[in-house]
């Protein structure tokens, strides 16, 4: 829940779109009590305000430009979270994601929608590394 250490496991995920159920995200990681930090670049098609959307179990957070869009730290199943961001199209903005799973079933999903568009899975096409500019 601190996510503090050295990561176990560092990765590129095109989308945040995983239900690991009973498992893990990956071999070097217990089942329980592991938490995940994703750090990107998101950038949208449309000047809106779009919504954005969690899926998790268990806690999850997400910040869009510093912005604190989505804070659900606590434990909980399955359960769905939104907050609302004007975005401006093309614009590359800093976007983290922290997770972390506490016991049991274990999911992570990010989602968005905006006037132009229907709500789905934040697509790879619209997230790029922490490096991009
Ligand atoms: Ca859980």
């Amino acid at each position: 829940m601190t996510l503090s250490g050295a990561p176990a496991v560092v990765r590129t995920d095109a989308v945040l779109d995983f239900n690991w159920r009973q498992g893990t995200p990956d071999a070097a990681i217990g089942i329980d009590f592991f938490s995940v930090r994703w750090s990107g670049k998101l950038k949208p098609l449309y000047t809106e305000t779009y919504q954005i959307y969690t899926t998790s179990d268990d806690g999850i957070r997400v910040r869009i430009n510093g912005e604190l869009v989505i804070d659900s730290w606590m434990k909980q199943s399955g359960t769905e979270r939104t907050g609302s961001i004007s975005l401006t199209a093309g614009q590359l903005y800093d976007i983290q994601v922290e997770y972390y799973e506490n016991q049991g079933d274990a999911r992570a999903r990010l989602m968005w929608e905006s006037p132009s568009q229907v709500k789905a899975t934040v697509p790879a096409s619209a997230l790029f590394l922490p490096s991009a500019s």
